[in-house]
């Protein structure tokens, strides 16, 4: 639906050829109720030329704690076409357009994906974290360029997992990784600027609008679990 892909135009050779290949990967893409409505590849999805007139994807951002209820932060590596460097939640990315994934019962499909990206981007072993660990949160709706070309346009499943994991990173994929306490989450955010520790957009929206909240409720989530909102920021 009047997707523009800008490969006959676009150039992506300067970039890492590992993401250029993923950047094949096919997204669902939605109408603004989170309705499947077709396939588009990542690239396309992340044109903003696309995202201007409209087009939005389906996502996903887990939030991993260890027992002692610290958050696995990690900073995206160099090599990432969109946000590069920047430090963000345990692992974000899509679902894809595959039957498996595609599944909404239970929001089956988008825990799938983050089982699968998990061990894409972190080496951590889906017997580390069974499907049924994964807790879905909410949905927030977003909008957020990145730079000139690239940028996101998501409905992002928030989904928190608590689990003790064994790393292994993928260096294409994240450039370190951290656990940090509450405290020095506030700390890190709060002296970002000051450090030019840069920050990726929904991990800023997720933090200010409902991250601590749901964190001092972590052992018991009930009340805050909202499935029928898609919160629109
Ligand atoms: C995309 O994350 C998803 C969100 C919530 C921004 P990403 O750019 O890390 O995706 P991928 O790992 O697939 O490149
Ligand atoms: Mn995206």
């Amino acid at each position: 639906a009047g997707i523009v892909d800008g490969s006959q135009g676009l150039d992506l050779s300067q970039y890492d050829e590992e993401q250029v290949r993923l950047m094949g990967e096919m997204c669902i893409l939605l109408d603004e109720n989170d309705k499947a409505i077709g396939a588009a590849s990542k690239k396309q999805c992340h044109l903003m030329e696309n995202i201007n007139k409209g087009t939005l994807h389906r996502a996903f951002s887990v939030f991993l704690f260890n027992s002692k209820n610290e958050l696995l932060l990690q900073q995206r590596a160099t090599e990432k076409i969109t946000f590069p460097e920047y430090y963000t939640n345990t692992c974000c990315s899509h679902p894809l357009a595959t039957a498996d994934e595609l599944e909404e019962d239970g929001q089956i499909g988008v825990k799938r994906a983050a089982q699968r990206k998990l061990e894409h981007e972190l080496g951590i072993k889906p017997e580390q974290v069974p499907l049924e660990k994964f807790r879905y949160l909410t949905r927030i709706h977003y909008v957020a360029p990145s730079d000139g070309m690239w940028g996101e346009h998501e409905i992002d499943y928030i989904l928190f997992v608590k689990a003790d994991v064994d790393l292994d990173i993928n260096e294409n994929e994240v450039k370190s990784t951290r656990y940090v306490t509450m405290d020095r989450l506030k700390q890190l955010i709060a002296e970002a600027d000051q450090t030019g520790t840069k920050l990726t957009p929904w991990f800023k929206l997720i933090d200010t609008n409902f991250l601590y909240k749901w964190w001092a409720s972590l052992d018991d989530l009930d009340a805050l679990v909202d499935h029928d909102t898609i919160h629109r920021l």
